[in-house]
């Protein structure tokens, strides 16, 4: 994550590099290997159906049985698989989740309203009936992410909640994903992961509906899979490496900006995370106190790759400089330690998440613990969508309806403007309501 040449064109000279990433700005674009499996895994998985989920489920998530289907007594295990503490912190995230989700649902209004006279439209928020949600196990199990996703679609009223998740632990699901599944309000949970997984769920080849939507985060094959089905299904983001940028003021501490900058450094080894500071003090020590840090952290691999290859600082000349110039990076979690908050809230207008002060931070939010969702747009998808809430299980719909007294002002223009594009049969169906009338109008 970085300002390209044409980004810095549009701060000038009021920002200064002080360190750029070493690696290409994005983790390769679409893999054009990728892209084949994918769609030549879902072709033949469409054409010959579970035989062929079953195929690459045993070749790719090396599972041996020839139900998906995870039992319910497994299911009903897996809370005395996992620690109590971690099992009471699942809960605690489950719920908080769920409670924003209820107030954001809450403030969603359904209205109508006469747009003229006789003429009333109206809107509903109705959720969509059967949804897919994957839960990745890839290097870590992301267990809030169940959270999320099924929590989140179980707070829209979704109906139908279909959960995938990879056998990824001796040949069966992690039981910690099963129990953040369940917390959640999963039902059926399928073992099965990758494009198989999406595949399955999409053309309806487990219990019950093809789904709807797909939702979850994975690997480059999930999210083309994704992206391939996308249309046909819809989806919640397609997401890249997590992302991290923090805006900072000379008030900031460097060992907690270099903390929350590794934070999502570890991710993996392409994750980016960058800094804009207005403080020269800061620009300076950061970049140390990420090194020491790195130093003693477990997962230094990755993020010391990461921030190596992902990782930038820039110096800004003041802070409507810094905004403006984070701005243009629209970065997925974006973090102010700043003075006068809700300056910088005002100021800004692209990031995923925002958080405000040194006493929120992106990993409480990861977790589940402050109640946002954690599917948000990576790769500058900023610019146009704040990621999955439960306005995304909910579609937007609109109705009407019309007197009979309202006709014409409705079937005049329609029909002036159907002649006019020579769409006779749009003209007809609002002439004939205009005969309608006219032909009672003149009988009274
Ligand atoms: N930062 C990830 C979510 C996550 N991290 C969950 C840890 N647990 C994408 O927003
Ligand atoms: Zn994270």
């Amino acid at each position: 994550m970085h300002l390209t040449d044409r980004d810095k064109r549009r701060v000038a000279d009021r920002i200064r590099v002080v360190k750029e990433p070493a690696g290409p700005d994005r983790p390769a674009e679409r893999d054009p290997a990728v892209v084949a499996t994918v769609s030549e895994m879902l072709a033949r998985i469409e054409r010959e159906g579970m035989p062929a989920v079953l195929d690459y489920a045993a070749r790719l998530d090396g599972f041996t049985g020839t139900d998906l289907r995870v039992p319910e007594a497994e299911l009903a295990r897996a809370a005395d698989q996992v620690p109590a503490p971690v099992r009471a912190a699942l809960d605690t995230g489950a719920e908080r989740t769920k409670r924003f989700a209820a107030m954001q649902r809450a403030r969603l209004q359904d209205f109508e309203d006469e747009v003229v006279p006789g003429v009333v439209c109206g809107q509903r928020f109705v959720p969509v009936q059967n949804v897919g949600a994957y839960l990745p196990a890839g290097r870590f199990p992301l267990l809030a992410s169940a959270f999320m996703t099924v929590g989140v679609a179980r707070v829209a009223g979704v109906p139908n909640v279909v959960t995938c998740t990879p056998p990824s632990l001796n040949g069966r699901p992690h039981p910690a994903v099963l129990y953040a599944a369940l917390v959640s309000g999963a039902e059926a949970v399928y073992a099965v992961g990758g494009v198989q997984a999406l595949a399955a769920m999409a053309f309806g080849l487990l219990d019950g509906e093809p789904a709807d939507m797909l939702v979850g985060a994975g690997n480059a094959y999930v999210a083309e899979a994704k992206r391939q089905l996308y249309g046909r299904v819809g989806i919640d983001v397609l997401a890249g490496p997590s992302e991290v940028a923090v805006l900072a003021d000379d008030t900031a501490d460097a060992a907690v900006v270099a903390a929350d900058l590794l934070a999502q450094a570890e991710h993996g080894p392409t994750s980016p995370a960058c800094l804009i500071t207005t403080s020269e003090r800061l620009a300076a020590e950061v970049p140390v106190e990420v090194d020491r840090q790195l130093a003693g952290l477990a997962t230094r691999e990755i993020a010391g790759a990461a921030w190596r290859d992902h990782g930038s600082v820039y110096l800004a000349a003041d802070r409507e400089t810094a905004a403006a110039a984070m701005d243009l990076l629209a970065p997925e979690h974006l973090e102010v330690l700043a003075e006068d908050l809700d300056w910088w809230l005002g100021a800004l207008h692209n990031y995923g998440s925002l958080f405000l002060g040194t006493w929120s931070t992106v990993v409480y939010a990861d977790k589940g613990m402050s109640g946002t969702n954690h599917v948000l747009p990576t790769a500058r998808g900023a610019k146009f969508t704040g990621g999955l809430s439960v306005a995304g299980f909910l579609k937007q719909l609109t109705y009407q309806r019309a007197t009979r007294e309202a006709t014409r002002t409705q079937a005049e223009p329609t029909v002036a403007v159907s002649d006019f594009e020579a769409l006779v049969g749009h003209r007809d169906s609002a002439q004939i309501r205009l005969d309608m009338i006219g032909a009672d109008d003149s009988s009274s």
